[in-house]
């Protein structure tokens, strides 16, 4: 059984990245059976449960409001459409609902309350409940698990050279931060990143150093192929090569052996082939449904097809861990005095980033 490694350098890691790609997936397809059943997928649904009008300028992000994009904006949805839609989405195979909410960082306030009862409601389809809400404080996850959270979703994105690229409404302390206070609340971590970006095969390396220096390493990582979004600073980007997506599948798997590594955004930009390659190669999971957070997603069922073609089927849930325990006096009560989000770059702007948003929109049509 290939050991679980914490000391992995950069350079191990490239000389995976780079093998011949035929020998690098029959590499990972033997780690893959060693620490997992590979026929089993785990399937996760992506509810948008605040939309748009986001703070940052993550330089991806059709959700972040300096740039022009054609998002249909939302509040908060109520406690009542996150249950249907749980309900919709476990009935059509998926374990696990993952929120996702366009914000900088939680608040303790009206609105965290309603999502934490949104948790609350989800644990008790017994489905697997992911958030996925920004920059969080150590009370605030640990709210979040006593309302009965699975699994927090935080990523990383890239190097933290290259991080510095995409984003400078935050630092890459920032997420490993709100990493750390995930782990202190007991929740399982998903933390992944993005390729297509224009970042270089040394950037993806590091990106999987920094996941691999992390104790435990994290239960899951996505990786998501760059989705170029018209109005983002990203949007002329090349979509990334299914070969690419191959072999970054695949140095994850060698790197994170226990680890679900989730074939993430980018899927309707693959052919079926493309996508069997990654599940050979080692990834465990997708999101299902025929949407993301704002971009589409191949539709259920030609991914229920894929799955009977490949002889692949869908993960229980709770199936790699304990289903929590919820303790409602703990989640519902509010801290007085809440301790405030660190931002560790107030100052740092990028040019790039600084151009997209002062576009108009009539440059665009
Ligand atoms: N606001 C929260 C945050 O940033 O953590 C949660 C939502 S955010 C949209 C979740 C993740 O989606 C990002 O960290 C990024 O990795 C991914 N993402 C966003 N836009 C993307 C795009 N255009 N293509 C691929 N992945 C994207
Ligand atoms: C993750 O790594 N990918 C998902 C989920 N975690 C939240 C989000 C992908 C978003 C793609 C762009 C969009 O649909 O807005
Ligand atoms: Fe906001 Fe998250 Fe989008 Fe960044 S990725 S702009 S933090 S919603």
């Amino acid at each position: 059984m290939s050991e679980i490694r914490h000391n992995w350098t950069k350079e191990e890691i490239l000389e995976i990245y780079n093998r011949p790609l035929i020998d690098l997936i029959f590499e990972a397809a033997k780690v893959h059976r060693e620490h997992n059943d590979p026929k089993e997928v785990q399937v996760s649904t992506l509810l948008s449960i605040k939309t748009g009008g986001c703070s940052e300028d993550c330089g991806y992000c059709p959700q972040a409001a300096r740039y022009q994009t054609k998002i249909e904006k939302n509040d908060l949805l109520s406690v009542e459409d996150v249950r249907k839609a749980a309900e919709k989405a476990k009935s059509a195979g998926s374990s696990r609902l993952c929120m996702g909410a366009a914000w900088r960082n939680v608040k303790d306030n009206d609105e965290f309350d309603e999502v934490l009862d949104m948790v609350k409601a989800v644990y008790d389809t017994d489905m697997e409940v992911c958030c996925t809400l920004g920059m969080v404080t150590e009370n605030q996850a640990k709210r979040l698990a006593a309302a009965g959270l699975y699994a927090y979703n935080h990523n990383i994105d890239s190097s933290e050279e290259y991080y510095k690229e995409v984003i400078s409404t935050r630092g890459y302390e920032d997420r490993l931060e709100t990493l750390s206070n995930v782990r202190k609340a007991k929740l399982t971590v998903c933390s992944g990143g993005i390729i297509g970006m224009g970042e270089s095969p040394e950037d993806r390396c590091g990106m999987l150093l920094t996941l691999s220096c992390l104790t435990p390493h994290p239960e899951s990582v996505p990786i998501n192929g760059l989705v170029p979004v018209e109005g983002t600073p990203l949007e002329e980007q090349e979509i990334v090569s299914i070969w690419d997506m191959v072999r970054m599948i695949a140095t994850t798997r060698i790197v994170l052996p226990d680890t679900t590594v989730r074939l993430s955004a980018g899927r309707t930009q693959m052919t079926d082939e493309g996508q069997a390659l990654c599940f050979l190669a080692g990834a465990g999971s997708i999101f299902a449904g025929d949407k993301l957070l704002t971009t589409p997603n191949p539709d259920f069922n030609e991914d229920m097809k894929l799955f009977n073609a490949l002889g692949l089927t869908p993960k229980a849930p709770y199936k790699k861990g304990d289903k929590p325990k919820v303790d409602e006096e703990a989640y519902k009560t509010r801290p007085e005095n809440g301790e405030k989000i660190k931002w560790s770059r107030p100052e740092h702007t990028i040019d790039k980033n600084v151009e997209a948003s002062k576009k108009p929109k009539s440059e665009k049509a």
